[in-house]
């Protein structure tokens, strides 16, 4: 019954997140060309299927004029997407000032940046003021577009404020609103200025989702503990009105990764990389080139285990593809470079005339290039010093049916909770813990690891992208009704 959620009815789904699932690019005055771009929520949506589904949400360029702006609207509306349009400044202030700058690092336990945290401090009112009126932009295209007995699914940090917007609107909305992100303990969270506003705007939701119960219980005390507010196992009650607070883990379309793999075009391109790293083992890391993951951690790691196991020294390759994100902000550049500078030490400290330990991609890959790297590596490296999931856990999982390879994950990943089992769990921060854990998924026995896999790839073909976005509606579905009933009694 469950997974009829969806699918029994003709139910309207509309998404509200920052970024619409394509990059749009201007090739004349009234021409545009359009690209599913990567992202984990893009990852996850695209599984789900039988939805009548549209995504509201900024396209990522500055569009000042008329005829620029009716001609997006068109081309993405075949995609069914609708974009809110955010000038340069707003986006400034935002997404670069408050989104980048607030709200991500310090969910990620991060803090504010380093270096400029006076300079943030500073900016804050103006920047959380710019956030606010961002929200209500998205809400006003979602007031356009609404029709009785829409479901809104808000997502991501970007929108906390957009609950409490379409609620003063119409109280009737059903409206969800789901973190992607970690929600960090209610004493790391309550150093946020805005502290008091999120939250309350948040509650004004039906259904409030997370990836994991530590997530859900972590807001659910800042709500007791910050706002006063009652805590119950369902949720949070303010003034006799209880807003659902829940646990939903997001999974991935595990069959789209099975069907790529038996194509003629992805097993050529197995076999060439089979035959490139002929002799050696393979080992992969696949991130957006972020400080929540761990990549300098993972490459000095990779180093310390080098240095303990010459043995070991042009017997594997660590294939690092590292897809370039927010390239304007500083401290990524510096991310960047310290990087690059790392990698080039190791490479020349241990490489050969004809061959180097780690290979350093900057850029982003197609999906049946990355399913075949999924598919040939031995051992796959995740190291998030914090990530609300991690979907390419997932995703390499999902790719090992023949070759049972080893998930060394951070225990700072939600899908520790997921696949933990399975994978050999890391503190990233010890790069001598993950140095052994090298050694040790490089060495495991056959029997092990196939044990290890079933355990998980079990877990990553049941628990998929489309149950978790058809339970989460058919959840908030159920909630409104229930609180309709409630307020009939
Ligand atoms: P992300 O931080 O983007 O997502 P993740 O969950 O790993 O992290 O998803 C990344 C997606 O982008 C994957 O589908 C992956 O295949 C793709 N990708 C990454 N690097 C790539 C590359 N170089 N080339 C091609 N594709 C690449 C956020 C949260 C996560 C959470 C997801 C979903 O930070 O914790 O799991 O949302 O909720």
């Amino acid at each position: 019954f469950r997974r009829l959620g969806l699918r029994g009815m003709k139910q309207r789904l509309l998404v509200v997140a920052n970024r619409l699932p394509v990059s749009a690019n201007r090739r004349g005055e009234d021409h545009w060309s359009l690209e599913i771009s990567a992202g984990g929520l893009v990852s996850a949506l695209l599984g789900v299927k039988d939805v009548d589904a549209k995504w509201i949400g900024w396209a990522g360029i500055n569009v000042p004029d008329e005829v620029g702006q009716r001609a997006l609207t068109k081309a993405l509306a075949e995609k069914r997407c609708i974009p809110v349009f955010l000038d340069e400044e707003i986006v400034h202030q935002y997404y670069n000032g408050y989104c980048n700058n607030i709200p991500w690092p310090l969910f990620h336990y991060l803090g504010l940046p380093q270096e400029d945290r006076l300079a943030t401090t500073r900016n804050f009112e103006s920047q959380f003021d710019a956030y606010k009126r961002a929200n209500q932009m998205f809400a006003d295209v979602v007031y356009e577009h609404y029709q009785d007995g829409d479901v809104i699914w808000c997502h991501d940090y970007h929108l906390m404020f957009l609950p409490k917007c379409l609620k003063d609107h119409d109280i009737n909305m059903k409206v969800g609103w789901f973190l992607h992100t970690p929600f960090p303990s209610s004493e790391i969270y309550r150093t946020l200025p805005s502290r008091l506003e999120l939250p309350r705007s948040v509650l004004c939701a039906d259904l409030v989702g997370f990836h994991t119960y530590d997530y859900a219980r972590h807001f659910v005390s800042a709500c007791t503990r910050i706002l006063g507010l009652g805590g119950t196992p369902e949720g949070v009650e303010d003034q006799g009105r209880l807003t659902r607070v829940a646990a939903f883990p997001i999974g991935i379309d595990s069959d789209r990764f099975k069907r790529a793999l038996e194509l003629p075009a992805v097993k050529r391109h197995v076999s060439e990389l089979t035959e490139r790293f002929a002799g050696r083992k393979v080992m992969l890391g696949v991130d957006r080139l972020d400080m929540i993951k761990g990549i300098p951690q993972k490459i000095l790691a990779f180093e310390k285990f080098l240095e303990e196991n010459p043995d070991w020294n042009n017997k594997v390759v660590l294939l690092q593809i590292a897809v370039p994100t927010r390239t304007d902000v500083p401290e990524y550049q510096k991310l960047t470079s310290q990087v690059h500078e790392i990698v080039g030490r190791i490479n020349g400290r241990f490489g050969t005339l004809t061959a180097v330990p780690i290979h350093h991609l900057d850029r982003s890959l197609d999906f049946h290039a990355l399913c075949a790297l999924y598919a040939v590596t031995d051992v796959a490296l995740v190291t998030s010093l914090r990530d609300g999931m991690n979907l390419v856990s997932y995703e390499y999982v999902a790719c090992q049916g023949s070759k049972k390879g080893v998930l060394i994950l951070s225990e700072f990943a939600g899908a520790a909770q997921s696949l933990g089992a399975g994978a050999i769990l890391v503190n990233p921060w010890n790069i001598t813990e993950v140095a052994d854990s090298i050694r040790h998924a490089l060495t495991m026995p056959s029997d092990e690891r196939e044990k290890r896999h079933r355990h998980n790839y079990a877990h990553v073909t049941t628990h998929t992208a489309q149950d978790w976005a058809e339970t989460f509606v058919f959840e908030l579905n159920d909630t409104v009704a229930e609180a309709l009933l409630r307020t009939r009694q």
